[in-house]
């Protein structure tokens, strides 16, 4: 799926802004014709952001259905006979989108994007009036799973993830034109021969009968490779590659001409060329041994919450850098697109995330106060599934291209444990082979997913593991915490031969709570839980990754082991560095 770009052909509108807004809590709005202009108590609310801590009133903040959006937007009256694309980066977790009142397109999934041809809508040199209706209602069938439960209060959203339920429309709405005949889709893997470069393409295009397709792969500007037809493929002699730390990209320019070798339509894609393989227990960059050195992440700042913002994203970046990340886990969903780009021109590594997380119902106990079966026909079952598949289907067409992606978690610490969960997970993983071979595929595997009663871990190529060894058990003794760990270890590397990664790992400190001997909770117990697991880390040459949990501290739903959020950042949410952030980097540095 291609992202929104200007081009010599394609233009777009940004309708970014203040939306007007209103929640409906009384799930009213349609009937009411909403769609055809909000009532009158409808207020202002940014675009992108999320809608729940724009003021102080727990109405908005705990809201549980849908709220509605409405903008107009003036509609170029030069886009006469030209395709025209409504186009939602996200909107979470469900929204149903109408121009003018007539519904153009539904979706399900909070995290990935959505558009609707609405040429035959919408007049150029005219305004039409965009309205969304925004769900932020989890339930057994969506991902992430949860359930409302109605009290005597109203309804309640439960889930089984440590994140705040962040709702609106998040990240960037676009309007914007390509000619009739255009480039549906570009799909790019590349190879090396050698030191040449192979870059694989097919192209994908609508209404273009009789037209040509051709490619061109630039460097600088330069004209290195170019080739015809709508698959085919390019080679580069002597390729500087995409690598960590080099974030080298060379421009693919698709062209669709017509028999005077006229541009019809023009698309332009940064691409990077690299291999990604497992090796038995390596993973190789380049057929070099990669190790991951960086975080678990959220999207997730003080007042916009979720919203996609480039100040904080550049911020972010230059803080990993400070402290000598090479990659990071877009835990526990797909991030903005603007993210992954920054990522490709900055060499960082990526491992790609679906919002499968919370599918288990050991972590429904403690974050959702509720006992359930995970997979059941009334919890999560074959149409959970469906939605899932669908899920992780979305998330590689929208990110297959981008070099910075290394692997595709398909689930966070689901129950792993049952032949249910084998019968679930066994499709998922050939559905996402089936929609990229080229790119290892993982899950991270849940504490109580041990060596010795994990039943999926043989379905991937590489094992990630979330382990609290000090935090949520052995609390408090690192030593016992430590032979723990190194037993459990022991157990993986006999039982797999898979490079291990460690996706999670870390503990909760409230910055500025010090003590000689630092126990839970103070700085120098989570910067000491940390050197133990880095100690235990160094002996074993299968552990070719460390994701510390977490960059940031984060916002979720309250709970009596949450003060005011997760405090596992290793930097406050307004990133200020901790003492274990002072301890990275000087690991890290050293590396
Ligand atoms: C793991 C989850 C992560 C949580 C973390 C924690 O994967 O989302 O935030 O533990 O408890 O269970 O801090």
């Amino acid at each position: 799926m291609l992202a929104p770009r200007d081009t010599l052909t394609r233009e777009r509108r940004s309708l970014v802004g203040l939306w007007r807004f209103a929640l409906d809590p009384e799930g009213e709005g349609r009937e009411g014709r909403w769609f055809d202009g909000l009532p009158a108590h409808a207020r202002e609310m940014p675009v992108p952001g999320s809608y729940n801590d724009m003021a102080p009133e727990p109405e908005l903040h705990d809201h549980v259905g849908e709220a509605w959006y409405e903008t107009t937007v003036q509609v170029p009256r030069h886009w006469q006979d030209r395709r025209i694309v409504l186009r939602f980066e996200s909107a979470t977790h469900r929204a149903e989108a109408y121009v003018d009142g007539t519904p153009v397109v539904s979706h399900e999934g909070g995290y990935t994007p959505f558009e609707a041809d609405v040429g035959e809508l919408v007049r150029p040199g005219h305004s039409a009036r965009i309205t969304v209706a925004v769900d932020n209602r989890l339930s057994w069938q969506s991902i992430p799973p949860g359930f409302v439960e109605q009290t005597p209060d109203g309804p309640r959203q439960r889930y089984f993830h440590d994140f705040f339920n962040y709702a609106g429309i998040h990240r960037p709405v676009w309007l914007y034109s390509t000619p009739l005949a255009h480039i549906a889709d570009v799909t790019v893997k590349t190879d090396l021969a050698g030191g040449t470069g192979v870059v694989g393409y097919e192209v994908e295009a609508e209404n273009a009968d009789g037209l040509e397709v051709h490619v061109a792969l630039l460097d600088g500007g330069e004209e290195v490779a170019r080739a015809g037809g709508r698959a085919g493929e390019l080679r580069v002699e002597g390729a500087h590659l995409w690598g960590p730390g080099d974030g080298y990209l060379y421009d693919l320019a698709v062209e669709l001409r017509d028999e005077d070798r006229t541009v019809v339509d023009h698309y332009a894609l940064q691409i990077g060329i690299r291999t990604v393989e497992v090796d038995g227990s390596r993973f190789l960059i380049n057929g070099e041994p990669f190790y991951f050195k960086g975080f678990g992440m959220h999207e997730d700042a003080p007042v916009a919450g979720k919203r996609q913002d480039d100040a904080w994203m550049v911020h972010d970046f230059a803080l990993m850098d400070w402290i000598g990340a090479n990659s990071f886990r877009t835990s526990h969903y797909p991030y903005a697109e603007a993210v992954l780009e920054y990522a490709d021109r900055h060499g960082i590594v990526v491992i790609d995330e679906t919002a499968a997380v919370g599918l288990n119902a050991a972590l429904g106990g403690v974050l959702g106060g509720v006992s359930f079966e995970t997979f059941s026909e009334e919890t999560i079952n074959a149409e959970t599934q469906q939605v899932h598949a669908q899920a992780i289907r979305e998330l590689i067409a929208r990110d297959k291209n981008h070099p910075c992606v290394v692997i595709w978690s398909i689930a966070n610490e689901p129950e792993s444990w049952t032949p249910e969960s084998r019968k679930y997970f066994e499709p998922l993983v050939a559905e996402t082979r089936n929609a990229d071979a080229t790119r290892p595929v993982a899950y991270a595997n849940f504490m109580q997913a041990t060596p010795d009663r994990d039943q999926i871990c043989d379905l991937f190529d590489v094992l990630m593991l979330n382990r609290y060894q000090g935090w949520y058990a052995q609390t408090g003794d690192l030593s016992a915490a430590e032979r723990n760990l190194e037993e459990e270890l022991r157990a993986w590397v006999e039982r797999v031969e898979m490079p291990l990664i460690f996706s999670e790992y870390g503990a909760d400190a409230v910055a500025g709570l010090h003590g000689i001997e630092g126990g839970p909770w103070t700085e120098e117990y989570q910067a000491r839980l940390l050197e133990m697991f880095h100690r235990v880390f160094d002996r074993f040459d299968a552990v070719v990754g460390e994701h510390v949990w977490h960059f940031a501290e984060f916002a979720t739903a309250v709970g009596v082991m949450r003060v005011d959020g997760n405090k596992k950042g290793v930097f406050t949410r307004e990133r200020r560095p901790k003492a274990a952030a002072h301890l990275l980097r000087r690991r890290w540095g050293e590396r």
